[in-house]
């Protein structure tokens, strides 16, 4: 069985604390500071202000080993702080993936929102704990954290998928969310 036996990682047992919002063992851990985020927040001059003062961090993302090559099913816990800029609330950068495939969300903590577009036509999924959103092949994803504490998620998607960051600075998600009164609204994209 040559072609079964030429994967990278061998089966692992991989411990899964959605309390902690970790995996172990880990893999690649990214963090992203609101300098990362050009050209995501409508605002740019309150982006501007965050990334030229206290520069917080944004998000980050914690991986087990599963690499990301074809035919592997990595998996990741994304973990947004709570916050606004310019009114709108904290967000991960958003992507495609130009290889297109799904992708599977899980809540873990808090309060967000998985927010879709296709080019058209926007999505909304409210997030919370035990929630799985369903990203279906095609649909650029964005996570944004509607609440005061931390929200956290698993993802698990295919190893092929690719990530294109491109795709949403040029076509917006759509819709953005936007800090109100009572909660949270969706408002179009050019505001
Ligand atoms: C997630 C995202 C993660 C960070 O694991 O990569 O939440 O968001 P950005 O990649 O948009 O910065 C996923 O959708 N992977 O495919
Ligand atoms: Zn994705």
């Amino acid at each position: 069985m040559p072609e079964f036996a030429a994967q990278p990682v061998p089966p692992m047992r991989i411990a899964f604390d959605a309390a902690a919002a970790t995996l172990s063992p880990e893999g690649p851990t990214l963090t992203r500071r609101m300098s990362d985020l050009e050209g995501l927040f409508a605002d740019h001059d309150a982006w501007r202000d965050a990334a030229e003062g206290e520069n917080p961090v944004v998000y980050s993302v914690v991986s087990s080993p599963v690499p990301e090559e074809d035919r592997e099913l990595p998996q990741s816990i994304t973990t947004i702080q709570p916050g606004t800029t310019g009114g709108e609330f904290w967000m991960t950068k958003g992507h495609q993936h130009p290889n297109h495939q799904g992708e599977i969300y899980l809540g873990l903590h808090g309060a967000g929102g998985l927010l879709m577009f296709d080019g058209e036509r926007t999505e909304w999924i409210d997030m919370a704990p035990g929630v799985i959103g369903y990203i279906p092949p095609g649909w650029a994803h964005r996570s944004v954290n509607v609440g005061d504490e931390p929200y956290s998620f698993l993802a698990v998607y295919p190893g092929g998928a690719g990530h294109d960051y491109g795709w949403v600075l040029e076509h917006g998600m759509g819709h953005r969310v936007i800090a109100g009164d009572s909660g949270f609204s969706l408002t179009d994209y050019t505001r």
